[in-house]
């Protein structure tokens, strides 16, 4: 049996080889990936990052854990198929201006596609024109950023001001998330939908679009 305490030990302690080798081991024996990620590899992430708060952990920790998690989740990625039969809607998916975060981001972006969308992913640290324009070229259904950081959460209205302006809000759903983000302040700025995780942003998103 793959040794689940085994893979919170390697992405908290960074170590990239164990992280994927309990990852395959767990997937020949046909864990259900959506169990990996959010029973070992999420509380992993949590529990660095409350080190690094406290003062126990350090940037290169961070990274290590990072590097851990990824490596992990790319074999766990052509998994996290749901039923993707035919696209049920187009999504942009971006980190916001100033901000390196893209783990949970990916994992949104992963099971979005997993579960029939058609997903753009146009990364980290991107500028409002970028989202924009991502938005005008692909006919998107649904604009999706990510923020990881209490400085950077306030780029995200400064993107929704420029869809507006670009004469786009209409056009397309905004949705929000990242760990400063709440249900309020999503609210507050103005976006259509919210979720604390990569599983209930499929629900969100199918329900934005009415195929819920
Ligand atoms: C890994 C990490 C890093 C890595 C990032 C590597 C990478 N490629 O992503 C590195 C080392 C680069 C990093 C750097 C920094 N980090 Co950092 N980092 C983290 C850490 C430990 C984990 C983040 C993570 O990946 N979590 C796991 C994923 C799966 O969770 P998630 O991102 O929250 O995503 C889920 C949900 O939020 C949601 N979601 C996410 N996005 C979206 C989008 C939509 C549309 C929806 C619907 C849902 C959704 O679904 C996801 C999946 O379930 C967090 C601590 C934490 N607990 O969050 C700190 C943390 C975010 N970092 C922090 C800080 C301070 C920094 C630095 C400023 C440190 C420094 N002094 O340099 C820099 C900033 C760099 C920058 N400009 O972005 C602080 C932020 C504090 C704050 N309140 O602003 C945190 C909270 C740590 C802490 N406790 O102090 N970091």
């Amino acid at each position: 049996m793959a040794d689940m305490e085994k893979l919170y030990e390697a992405v908290l302690g960074g170590k990239l080889e164990p992280a994927v080798e309990v990852t395959r081991e767990a997937i020949a024996e046909g864990a259900d990936p959506k169990e990996i990620i959010n029973g070992s590899m999420i509380p992993a992430m949590e529990e660095i990052g409350k080190r690094f708060q406290e003062g126990k952990a350090f940037v290169p920790q961070l990274l290590l854990s990072a590097r851990a998690m990824k490596g992990a989740l790319e074999l766990l990625k052509p998994l996290l198929k749901g039923d993707a039969s035919a696209s049920v809607g187009k999504v942009v998916i971006g980190t916001v201006k100033g901000d390196l975060h893209d783990i949970g981001k990916n994992l949104v972006a992963s099971m979005l596609e997993g579960c029939g969308f058609e997903v753009i992913n146009i990364g980290i640290d991107v500028p409002a024109e970028k989202f924009v324009a991502a938005v005008q070229e692909s006919g998107a259904d649904i604009l999706c950023m990510s923020a990881l950081l209490t400085t950077t959460m306030t780029y995200m209205k400064t993107v929704i001001e420029a869809l507006e302006a670009a004469g786009l809000r209409d056009k397309v759903k905004v949705m929000v998330g990242g760990a400063p983000i709440n249900r309020h302040y999503a609210e507050q700025i103005g976006a259509d939908g919210y979720s604390d995780n990569a599983n209930s942003a499929v629900l969100k998103a199918k329900e934005l679009l009415g195929v819920a």
